[in-house]
């Protein structure tokens, strides 16, 4: 069916802590496909997979030394066809991840580029010579410090946007591109149904590498390749040279982007990508856009962010991709919920809000029973580079040791990487060996097991939403309105098409609210069905609703 990813629910598996089978204490393929089953279960249209190409593992495999090997840790080749065998048997996709913004400095393009000036690939990266005795220019890495790096053997520093064993493609140059499709063609000729394309808006940089002047914050030099000069160029090619030729689907992550740029690049005409990936709801916690300290969200601020993009990207013909969770944010029960008194009924109030927008909703592991922010204190327990770069940073700079785990302990990345929590036995059941990174302690309680033996888990709830998802088309194809946006305790929201219309009403606190029924729902009064909610029994619908801590309620009529 064209446009199949319209309809469908993604997970996203991030195999080194999905599920050990060898007991080296990494995840691999193998437990991946033992584990396909449940995902059939939950009932899961597409699964996502994160980087398994070979790597050095700097970045957990966002750091790609071979674009045609399966890292070693998870397996063989062998191992991910037959993986791929297994999902299609069982009337699931598979989409990979295409890090293609940055290799491995370990890739042999790398290796060779740094060779000499008049290597072949050298054109392959982007090197510029000192300035004043110094970097080329004032731009910042993602992950702290200069995103220029000095290769001494030849003079000249290569820039990296992200960690310094990443060093970023120049896509100027055909001969970049021309490799990158010819990978895509490699996947897609495997049977693969997609890629999941790495902050694709960042190819695209500033040919004249300006210094950032400070003058817009953060000013750190993104404004000059972030939605760069050619970026939409760049994508309309791959999208004609490869991604027509396929049944695919892509979704863009969009670091720092607009609404405009998102319209841009999934808006179906412009034949770029399906669909894209904005972070903007997940920085109302950044106090002046900071993630690297303290504040509690901003909730009328994440509601109207949440809303202007429903609004304006159905409005521009775009296509979002909802999601709270990934690898790289913290556990949103934790941060957003409540991961101990009302952990069910806060869980599954968020799954709610965010299943029941338009755009193609994402579940990430352990998300799906409600696994929460592990609390590691000490710095030895955390394993990811940015983590890492930011506890060093910031340690030179005098701040408390004390200070900086309280801001780790809620920001980390690492907060999502913990191994998916299977039941109650050793490790969680994820490894006999000992894992690459801790397991959460509150394992015996959260788990996949006792969620799937518990009818009114949030597993079961999910699983709901799924299944309500291809029994109501309103939930795709049903335009979106925010009601009572002055509420500060309270996410109301309906759904509009045709003929049927939904009321979605979330207490997004752990107190008390009243609903003043929208003016405009007062008709429905006796003609609604409650089609979704999280306590065992439900308010009555009418002028004035009470609800309950956390208390999510879903509306259809028609
Ligand atoms: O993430 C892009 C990115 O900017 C993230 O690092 C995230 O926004 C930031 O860490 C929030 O603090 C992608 C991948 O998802 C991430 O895992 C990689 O580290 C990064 O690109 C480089 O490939």
């Amino acid at each position: 069916m064209k446009e199949w990813w319209r309809r469908s629910v993604v997970y996203q598996i991030y195999p080194k802590s999905f599920n050990d089978t060898t007991g080296n204490g990494v995840g691999d393929i193998q437990g991946i496909i033992e584990k396909l089953d449940y995902l059939k279960k939950l009932g899961v249209d597409v699964l996502w997979l994160t980087p398994i190409y070979e790597s050095p593992q700097k970045d957990n495999g966002y750091d790609i030394a071979d674009y045609y090997r399966i890292h070693e840790e998870y397996g063989t080749m062998a191992d991910f066809e037959r993986l791929l065998k297994e999902t299609h048997q069982r009337g699931m996709k598979l989409i990979m991840d295409l890090v293609v913004n940055h290799t491995s400095t370990e890739h042999r393009w790398f290796q060779e580029a740094r060779q000499s000036k008049d290597n072949p690939y050298r054109d392959f990266y982007i090197w510029k010579n000192p300035v004043d005795g110094g970097e080329p220019n004032n731009w910042q890495s993602k992950f702290g410090g200069s995103a220029w790096k000095l290769d001494e053997k030849t003079g000249q520093y290569y820039l990296h946007l992200f960690d310094v064993s990443q060093a970023d493609l120049n896509w100027e140059n055909e001969k970049v591109r021309n490799a990158v499709y010819e990978m895509m063609h490699f996947w897609f000729e495997k049977g693969i149904d997609g890629f999941r394309l790495d902050v694709i808006n960042l190819i695209s940089k500033d040919q004249r590498f300006p210094n950032d002047d400070g003058s817009e914050p953060p000013g750190d030099g993104r404004k000059f390749y972030t939605d760069g000069p050619r970026v939409h160029e760049y994508l309309h090619e791959m999208n004609r040279e490869v991604l027509a030729k396929y049944d695919s689907m892509t979704v863009g992550e969009m670091s720092s982007t607009s609404i405009d740029a998102c319209v841009k690049y999934s808006k179906p005409e412009r034949q770029e990508l399906s669909m894209t990936f904005n972070f903007h709801h997940l920085k109302v916690d950044y106090p002046n856009g900071e993630k690297w300290a303290l504040a509690d969200f901003d909730f009328l601020a994440l509601k109207r962010i949440l809303s202007t993009w429903q609004v304006e990207m159905n409005k521009g013909g775009g296509w979002n991709a909802l999601f709270w969770c990934n690898h790289d944010q913290p556990r949103v029960v934790t941060r957003y919920g409540d991961d101990r008194t009302y952990h069910r009924q806060s869980a599954k109030m968020l799954a709610t809000t965010i299943h029941l927008m338009q755009g193609t909703p994402y579940i990430y592991q352990g998300e799906e029973f409600g696994m929460t922010d592990p609390g590691f204190e000490r710095i030895e327990d955390y394993r990811d580079v940015e983590t890492v770069n930011f506890y060093r940073i910031m340690k030179e700079k005098g701040i408390a040791e004390e200070r900086i785990m309280e801001i780790i302990k809620r920001k980390s990345r690492d907060n999502s990487r913990t191994p998916v929590q299977w039941d109650d036995s050793p490790n969680a059941g994820f490894t006999t060996g000992t894992p690459w990174i801790g397991v959460a302690p509150n394992y015996k309680t959260i788990n996949a097991e006792q969620a799937v033996a518990d009818p009114d888990s949030i597993f079961y709830h999910y699983q709901k939403l799924i299944q309500l998802r291809k029994e109501y088309d309103v939930m795709t194809d049903g335009d979106y309105r925010l009601r009572c946006a002055d509420d500060e305790q309270l996410f109301v929201f309906e759904r509009n098409s045709q003929n049927e219309a939904l009321l979605v009403i979330n207490n997004f606190y752990g107190k008390e609210g009243t609903l003043d029924l929208p003016e405009q729902w007062q008709r429905f009064v006796g003609r609604e069905k409650l089609i979704l909610s999280n306590y065992p029994d439900q308010p009555q619908f009418a002028e004035k609703i009470s609800l309950r801590p956390y208390e999510s309620l879903v509306y259809h009529v028609t």
